[in-house]
């Protein structure tokens, strides 16, 4: 179990979410040769991934990854931990057991890119050579953006909590206990995140939980999220909206998080749609999607990030539009697609492809479709799946109305998913569902 004490962590640190976890660095190897024929920064779903499926294909010490963390999250498992089904504990595997073999991990961080010198600078004071890069640092959690959250997370038995962070994320569930009345209210703020579901998993889990406890005649439940939509995919958002009216839950959209009052239980919305109007909501428990963003590292190196800070990738190649040896893969990448561990999954197999041929000098041909997959979780035992490409359009795995709530779905989603993550996509193996998609549209056309 993760505790501030154990971990000693100053309050900008705490600030910075789970990410703090991944800072505790101390270098895993000493370089002999800071050069290498891929460097792979961070050691995340895509990052882990991809330096599986190419260390593999290049051979040992050919790839180095850059990456702080001594653990790895299966981050998915954080809305069930949040809902009590999962604990903490089973959500993560030490970072040297997942990072394969044939790679060489040096446990520092990233701190400066010069894509021009094909360099990347560490906190340790080193310069790494690579004739590739894919970057795979994933995003960062800007809880500190928003005034009075840190100490709203940080205050023993508080009724404020994120399933974002493993640092807080056991705080949702004890405010599901606690909560006997008043507001449930749950946020999603104005920037991309990832996993764009989860804000909304965590209200119909919560809801669900309340009813099972006797309680949710007395709590009001409240989703206030700074999007115009409750999904940006049509199909699911048109299933979801009579879920939230039958459940009387509460959904304003274009509300954004702008501040936390602790000492009093207050929450703080501006309306996104009209500048200057504030909302005042006192919350029994406040449940929060904090801001997100590229890592400040990324960011700055403007050569290889758009105006939003990601990195500026052909959305179907994934490769750099300027430097043409630089790749990204997952939550970092500018492609907009939705940001989950099903989209690094789909972009995997492309990536691969992709570099390998620019390493032997050939044409790029993968490309990428835009696949996100977002299991739904609607309760205690069920789930839609949703999945869908670059044009918001359904793109399914099974021949079945996956825009209904399942049990089928939510049992993949809680134990099938996790292994499918650790034994399969990790070592490289998991390509995403496109080949099983089309195993299955054999059922699919006789279903028509
Ligand atoms: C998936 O590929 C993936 O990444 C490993 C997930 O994250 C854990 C998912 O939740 C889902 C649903 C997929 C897609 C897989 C299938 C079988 C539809």
């Amino acid at each position: 179990m993760i505790s501030y004490s154990s971990l000693r962590l100053s309050k900008s640190q705490i600030a910075r979410g789970w990410c703090v976890v991944r800072n505790l660095s101390a270098s895993q190897v000493h370089l002999d040769k800071h050069e290498c024929k891929v460097l792979v920064v961070g050691g995340g779903a895509g990052g882990c991934a991809m330096a599986a499926k190419l260390s593999s294909k290049l051979g040992s010490n050919k790839v180095i990854v850059l990456e702080p963390a001594d653990k790895h999250y299966y981050q998915p498992m954080f809305t069930l931990i949040g809902g009590g089904m999962k604990r903490l504990e089973q959500s993560y595997k030490l970072m040297a057991d997942v990072l394969p073999k044939k790679a060489k991990w040096l446990r520092e961080k990233a701190v400066e890119f010069d894509p021009d010198s094909n360099t990347v600078k560490t906190s340790g004071g080193n310069t790494i050579k690579y004739d590739m890069l894919l970057i795979a640092t994933g995003l960062q959690l800007n809880y500190n953006k928003i005034p009075g959250l840190v100490d709203a997370l940080s205050v023993p038995n508080g009724k404020v909590g994120s399933i974002y962070s493993p640092l807080y994320v056991d705080r949702v569930y004890d405010c599901l206990r606690n909560i006997n009345d008043g507001n449930a209210i749950f946020t999603f703020p104005s920037s991309p995140v990832k996993c764009p579901g989860a804000p909304q998993k965590i209200v119909y889990i919560s809801e669900h939980y309340f009813r099972k406890m006797g309680k949710r005649n007395n709590i009001n439940v409240t989703y206030n999220t700074a999007l115009p939509v409750l999904f940006g995919v049509k199909h699911y958002a048109d299933a979801l909206w009579p879920i939230v009216k039958q459940r009387n839950i509460t959904v304003n959209t274009r509300r954004n998080l702008i501040e936390v009052k602790a000492a009093q239980d207050i929450a703080i919305f501006e309306n996104l749609d009209k500048p200057g109007e504030r909302f005042e909501e006192k919350y029994s428990m406040l449940h929060v999607c904090p801001p997100m963003s590229a890592p400040d590292e990324l960011a700055k190196c403007t050569k290889l990030v758009n105006e939003a800070g990601f990195v500026d990738v052909d959305k179907s190649t994934m490769q750099h539009l300027k430097y043409k040896n630089v790749f990204a893969i997952g939550d970092c990448s500018a492609s907009p697609n939705s940001k989950t561990a099903a989209s690094a999954a789909a972009q995997s197999p492309v990536v691969y492809r992709n570099m390998i041929a620019a390493l032997k000098g050939k044409s790029l041909k993968s490309s990428y479709d835009g696949y996100a997959s977002c299991p739904l979780v609607t309760g205690y035992n069920t789930c839609i799946l949703a999945e869908f490409d670059y044009s918001l359009t359904p793109l399914e795995t099974f021949p079945v109305a996956q825009n209904k709530e399942r049990y089928s779905m939510f049992f993949m989603k809680k134990d099938l998913m996790p292994i499918l993550y650790w034994k399969m996509m990790l070592p490289g193996y998991w390509n995403g569902p496109a080949l099983m998609r089309n195993m299955l549209s054999i059922f699919k056309s006789k279903q028509k």
